[in-house]
């Protein structure tokens, strides 16, 4: 039996926060590793030693394994946890833990190996007589046989990369006629990916359900399972919501699906926390897709339904313990619903956003567990997964669950990054969920494919707000650290003018302020729209709204519209503010002594990056003649392509970037001297 005493994280964010305080609690030692861009970062914050391993991509930093293991000798950590993600279904990793004495907090390396091919784990599974979709899993990997066992099969089937994951590599082929374009784009999607392009082939199940069972194993050979999570709910193969026991599983499914992946744990010859995932399709048969040899991002539902620790468990069986609950003891109390919280914009088919948190409010007074490395002040960057925080209620019932759940998403505050918050408040209400009835088309179906939600889109008495927050912070002492409500109350009561734009819309909203009210300072507030497009400089249409402000404490305003007393969550800086809305956050920025702009969409020639990443190419030089729209370079952030094209006509008098260079959001990237005679097209 090992004792060990000093456990390193080898992960980042909330996960490493997660494994710490489990780890902490039971009177380890942690360490964190951390890359140069995660200084600051609450799990470097919360280890009780933390060890800098490098930059901040993770090809040079949390992926690296040598540097790793130099980080637990040098500390002398005799554990290592890999969270998920990064390091942690890595048999070579597993491995160099090994050689270099340290016990690898999870399943022996020949697991991890097998269950990283779907063909191998698919065949050893049969032999384990776990039920798999009909298919093919041969080692002829000729475009006859595959189209033939295709065939045999029967469209639709799904062609799958063996070593693929998250949909890469896989193709759904409706119709025998395009079998072959299918087969050979997903061998050359592999073999890219992966270096492996071996395929399988298997019956295409239908808007499944997605249903894995948590299983757990000790070295002494004993295993059991933790019951089911449901994780249906995915969009393009990434989790949003999942929730335990699932809607539609029932004492004799758990029991049938438990059975099947206690024995593919044993089959292999399983050490630790496992999970081995399923489809379940509309008859309610169930067939083994792959198994997760790590702790999974969504471990918490079950921690909730069954009380166990599932990191505690982790270390324990680690360090040789026998499991202490037997198949018989795992009890499952009430329901349990997690929605994650991703750094990401619905209104823009939600692409992954960077920022810096300026606020982080969890919900007090709903009883919610969040798990997170968030802190404020914190840098929301491109180089790590987006997924900032998971929020995870637990009730008697499912419904009991879910409208906690809502309740605190509506509640909770991040202001700074944009996130998918209202999203998952939204899917939260849905019908469908709420009936228990989401399948993995769920998303699809209720959102669309492709399409951007909404934008939050400010009213009238929004916009009137944000202005007023200007209005008094403008007017505020500067030696005061808070707003004094006497300042103004009894000072000048002069109107003032605001000009604000929100999502390219621009408003004047004029300020008048009152007599003070029963509780503070009374504002009569109006608003003019201004057409941007048109040469008419303002909208007729302008209504008074009167607005007291009750209390204003740090980033809270308490104020009172029409006899209503509402509280605001914001976050000023300079002359940018944000709100935190029942709707979503809402960014509006002063441009009262902002100079006016050139009329025409023409832009000011200075080219900025619209956020941060890596310059990838660029075409022209430095006094090329450029007309407006015209493409000058290319860069590359969240995996996308982003081009940057002349914004007028003229020459360009600087370039200073160079291809390869990396970044910042904001950074003027090419000036433009635009031409002087410049009549717009
Ligand atoms: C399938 C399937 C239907 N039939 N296999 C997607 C990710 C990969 N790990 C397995 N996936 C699927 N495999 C057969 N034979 C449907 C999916 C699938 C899916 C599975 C789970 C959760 C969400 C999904 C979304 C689309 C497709």
């Amino acid at each position: 039996m090992a004792t060990l005493k000093k456990i390193l994280v080898a992960n980042r964010g909330e996960i490493a926060v997660r494994i710490m305080r489990t780890a902490k609690s039971l009177g380890y030692d942690t360490v964190a590793v951390f890359s140069e861009a995660d200084a600051d970062a609450q799990h470097v914050k919360t280890a009780d030693e933390a060890v800098l391993i490098g930059p901040a991509a993770v090809g040079e930093s949390y992926l690296v394994i040598s540097k790793i293991i130099d980080a637990a000798k040098a500390v002398g950590a005799d554990a290592i946890h890999p969270g998920y993600g990064f390091l942690s279904e890595n048999a070579d990793f597993a491995n160099a833990c090994e050689d270099a004495g340290i016990v690898f907090i999870g399943p022996g390396v020949d697991a991890i190996k097998l269950m990283g091919s779907k063909r191998e784990s698919k065949i050893a599974m049969i032999k384990a007589g776990v039920p798999c979709v009909p298919g093919y899993e041969g080692d002829d990997q000729s475009d006859e046989v595959l189209i033939a066992e295709s065939k045999k099969i029967g469209c639709p089937v799904m062609v799958k990369a063996s070593a693929g994951g998250g949909g890469r590599g896989m193709r759904l082929v409706a119709d025998e006629s395009e079998l072959s374009d299918a087969i050979r784009a997903a061998r050359s999607e592999a073999e890219n990916a992966f270096g492996n392009g071996v395929l399988i082939i298997e019956k295409a199940i239908i808007q499944p359900r997605h249903i894995e069972i948590q299983v757990f194993a000790d070295t002494l050979g004993n295993v059991v399972h933790l019951g089911e999570r449901d994780c249906s709910i995915q969009r393009r193969h990434q989790k949003v919501i999942e929730e335990s026991p699932s809607p539609v599983v029932d004492e004799t499914l758990r029991g049938e699906m438990g059975v099947a992946a206690v024995n593919a744990a044993k089959f292999c010859g399983y050490v630790g926390a496992g999970t081995v995932e399923f489809l379940l399709d509309s008859s309610g048969k169930f067939y083994f897709l792959e198994m997760n040899t790590r702790l999974q991002v969504e471990h918490p539902v079950t921690e909730m339904v069954t009380g166990i620790d599932l990191v505690e468990w982790q270390i324990n069986v680690a360090a040789g313990e026998p499991l202490p609950l037997t198949q018989d003891e795992i009890r499952f109390q009430g329901h349990a619903i997690e929605a994650r919280l991703y750094a990401e914009d619905p209104a823009q088919n939600f692409m992954p956003q960077t920022g810096i948190v300026l606020r982080w409010n969890l919900p007090n007074e709903i009883e919610v567990r969040v798990d997170h490395g968030v802190g404020e002040g914190q840098m929301v960057s491109a180089f790590y997964d987006p997924m900032l925080a998971k929020i995870i209620a637990h009730g008697e019932t499912r419904d009991k669950a879910r409208r906690k759940l809502a309740a605190a998403l509506r509640k909770l505050t991040l202001l700074g990054v944009t996130t998918n918050k209202t999203f998952l408040a939204d899917i939260c209400q849905n019908q469908v969920f709420a009936q228990g009835k989401a399948t993995t088309a769920f998303i699809a179906e209720q959102y669309g494919e492709d399409l951007s939600l909404n934008e939050a889109t400010p009213d009238q008495e929004e916009l009137k707000i944000a202005a007023l927050l200007f209005y008094l912070s403008r007017h505020q002492q500067a030696q005061s650290k808070s707003l004094e409500l006497t300042g103004w109350r009894s000072g000048s009561s002069v109107n003032a003018n605001i000009k604000l734009t929100c999502h390219d819309d621009q408003i004047v909203i004029t300020i008048n302020a009152m007599e003070a009210g029963v509780f503070g300072g009374r504002f009569e507030i109006s608003s003019a729209a201004i057409n941007v497009d048109s040469t008419e400089s303002s909208d007729p249409v302008t209504l008074n709204t009167v607005i007291e402000v009750i209390d204003i404490e740090e980033s809270k305003l308490t104020y009172m519209v029409d006899n209503v007393r509402r509280t605001l969550v914001f976050s000023l800086h300079g002359d940018r503010i944000y709100l935190d809305l029942l709707n979503g956050n809402l960014i509006v920025d002063d441009i009262t002594n902002a100079p006016p702009q050139v009329t025409g969409g023409v832009g000011s020639g200075q080219l900025v990056a619209p956020m941060e990443g890596a310059i990838t190419d660029i075409f022209k030089a430095e006094g090329d003649v450029v007309k407006k729209g015209q493409l000058i370079l290319v860069m590359e952030a969240m995996k996308m392509e982003h081009q940057i094209k002349a914004d007028v006509d003229g020459i360009i008098s600087k370039i200073s970037t160079d291809v390869g260079a990396q970044v910042k959001t904001k950074q003027l990237l090419v000036e433009i001297e635009p031409d002087t005679d410049n009549d717009d097209e």
